[in-house]
């Protein structure tokens, strides 16, 4: 067997770069190089492979929460077919991670993590950084990834190495099972050295599979569907990975079938498609909700069905109703007692609408879809032209949404943008909706930008994020410029958490320790004067390209004077935080005191007591 002489780390970098993958014949390398920082856990080990590896390119990131969400967004932009790896020191490195593969597992979304680890000849312990445990030395911080990865070893010796990365590429190119992959790396195993089989580095192709459903599963559905006096589509963002827009588009074409997108599968049809009517669920639109409650067949295709698309399980009211899921995930297939059709969206979507021919919905049917399209079109224009002062949150998204190009992507994770995006955002192509929503991770925003910049260059990026998750991670805008990579970033500061403030009212707390608001030293409590922050200072001072806007008018000068500009560049510009999007025909279970000595609070509890009769569970 011919070897070659190399150290842990050595190995690990020329293996990740000949991995490919392969789907409907289109090949690609699937790693796209490592994002780090080094620290005395990975200097001298993946650091010393990268150095001596230029072609691989290294990435400096500012934390490592936030190059996790990069990665993660990269992969994303790249319906998961691309994906980085992440290079942390030991200790505090490593488990700033942990947020990160979270993120990136909740969403399906493949990264491989290579966090540092303590010794593994253990003689020095305890060393900087290390955590001690007295019951046993098989223990380490990095031992808290195994919940949020999908995959995850520890590579003690050199000669282990192997096998766990065919194991890890199995995990991160399967779509089913794909998530956060972590491979603790011990300091002293990266630098030692093994005879490792060349074989290992040849070029490896892993191929993207479109599994069919069952036959005899695929009959019943049809059977199902034909009928059905009211069909619901939910798309999700399986939809959009599996790159499916279009076999979705025929297949509603032909049949009439609406369709209520979830956050992630939003954009998997053009916001003004016939049977689109968008947001599904807690941030739903009237007609998603209405047809989603009468709904007899609900088709779920790619999704999760989170609480927020299943208005906490209260979505779904008409008492026959049956679910028929399209996942290639078995777990999802199977939510909510479904006809369970564990394929490739894409796929089954081409067989049902063969199958489906000479089936179509009810003109009645039909023209109230058509009747909710134009109703919802008209309460989006109400709330884009509101022309309140200081102005709203609605409209900076009209603008915003305006102004920008089909192509271009509007970015978002936390906050009460996400919702206000999912109802309004006219999205006009499946990749232009970038939210991240399974973990609704504050800070993702603009680390997240910035790797959908890079996983497509020629789009324009626009990170919406609120003042309370620019103050948590903003660091990645000098990742940013460093990379040379230009992002639009425009920061609504409504002075505090407007999301988490208007629930607070809602649930009776009067939005209690949602302000950012000076200790009052005659109240002992956070309701002293305002905080004043200069946003637009502290963006510069980071280097980047900063506007400041208050009116419609400079927002809209603003944007066209970014779009002109080679720099990241923020806007900053204050929202009123009392003028709100209402919810639609939704609710979301957040439970309140059962008992309690405010008045308000008591009354919002009987309002939640009766809201949790409509909870339903689907056996
Ligand atoms: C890391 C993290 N911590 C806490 C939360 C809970 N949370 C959700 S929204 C929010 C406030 C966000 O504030 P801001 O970014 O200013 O947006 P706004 O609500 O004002 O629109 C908080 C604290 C979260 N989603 N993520
Ligand atoms: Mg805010």
């Amino acid at each position: 067997m011919k070897t070659e002489r190399l150290t842990t780390a050595q190995a690990l970098i020329k293996f990740l770069k000949v991995q490919y993958v392969e789907r409907d014949g289109k090949e690609q390398p699937f790693f796209a190089g490592v994002w780090g920082i080094f620290g005395h856990g990975n200097v001298a080990g993946i650091g010393q492979a990268l150095q001596q590896t230029p072609d691989f390119r290294y990435y400096l990131a500012r934390n490592e929460q936030a190059m996790v969400h990069t990665a993660t967004a990269y992969a994303k932009m790249s319906n998961r077919l691309r994906a980085f790896a992440c290079t942390s020191s030991v200790g505090p490195g490593a488990t700033n991670m942990i947020t990160g593969a979270a993120t990136a597992t909740i969403n399906r979304l493949p990264v491989l993590l290579l966090p540092g680890d303590v010794f593994a000849r253990r003689n020095l312990a305890p060393v900087l950084q290390q955590l001690e445990s007295e019951h046993t030395q098989d223990i380490s911080v990095n031992d808290a990834f195994k919940p949020v990865s999908r995959y995850w070893d520890r590579i003690n010796r050199p000669d282990q190495l192997p096998f766990s990365l065919m194991e890890t590429m199995r995990v991160l190119t399967s779509p089913a099972e794909t998530g956060a992959a972590t491979l603790a790396l011990p300091q002293d195993v990266q630098a030692e050295a093994w005879d490792y089989p060349v074989e290992l580095f040849e070029k490896r192709t892993w191929h993207i599979p479109r599994p069919l459903a069952d036959r005899t599963l695929l009959a019943r559905a049809t059977e199902w569907i034909r009928a059905s006096q009211k069909p619901f589509i939910i798309t999700g963002g399986g939809v959009i990975y599996s790159e499916a827009c279009e076999a979705l588009a025929r297949l509603v074409e032909q049949t009439g079938i609406p369709i209520g997108e979830t956050m992630a599968g939003k954009g998997a049809l053009n916001w003004d498609h016939p049977q689109n009517l968008e947001a599904v669920g807690v941030t739903g639109t009237p007609g998603a909700n209405i047809l989603a409650r009468e709904a007899d067949l609900v088709i779920a295709v790619g999704t999760r069905l989170s609480d927020f698309t299943t208005a906490s399980k209260t979505a779904f009211q008409n008492a026959s109703v049956r679910f028929i899921n399209i996942n290639i995930a078995g777990f999802d297939a199977h939510k909510h007692a479904a006809l369970p059709l564990v394929a490739d969206a894409r796929a089954t979507l081409d067989e049902l609408r063969e199958m489906l021919k000479g089936y179509r919905v009810a003109d009645e049917y039909a023209s109230r879809i058509a009747s909710f399209k134009d109703e919802w079109k008209a309460e989006v224009e109400q709330l884009f032209n509101r022309q309140h002062v200081p102005i709203s949150q609605s409209e900076v998204i009209g603008i915003i949404n305006n102004f920008s190009r089909p192509k271009d992507v509007v970015v978002c994770a936390a906050g009460s943008l996400p919702a206000d995006l999912h109802k309004l955002w006219r999205t006009r192509d499946p990749k232009g909706y970038h939210l991240e929503y399974g973990y609704s991770c504050m800070g993702y925003e603009i680390a997240g930008g910035l790797g959908v910049k890079i996983a497509d260059p020629a789009r324009e990026v626009y990170v919406m994020v609120g003042d309370g998750s620019y103050l948590m991670m903003s660091n990645e805008i000098v990742t940013a410029i460093q990379e040379g990579c230009k992002i639009n970033i425009i920061l609504l500061n409504n002075y505090g958490f407007s999301s988490i403030g208007g629930l607070s009212q809602a649930l009776g707390s009067g939005g209690f320790g949602t302000d950012y608001r000076a200790r009052n030293s005659e109240s002992g409590q956070l309701d002293g004067a305002r905080l004043e922050i200069d946003f637009a200072a502290n963006a510069a001072s980071l280097g980047a390209h900063v506007i400041r806007a208050t009116t419609r008018d400079d927002l809209q000068k603003a944007l066209a004077e970014a779009r002109r500009t080679e720099r990241t560049t923020v806007v900053v510009i204050e929202v009123d935080k009392e003028v709100r999007v209402p919810g639609y025909e939704s609710w979301w279970d957040v439970p309140v005191a059962e008992v309690s000595e405010i008045e308000a609070v008591k009354q919002a509890r009987e309002g939640y007591d009766e809201a949790l009769k409509r909870e339903r569970n689907f056996f």
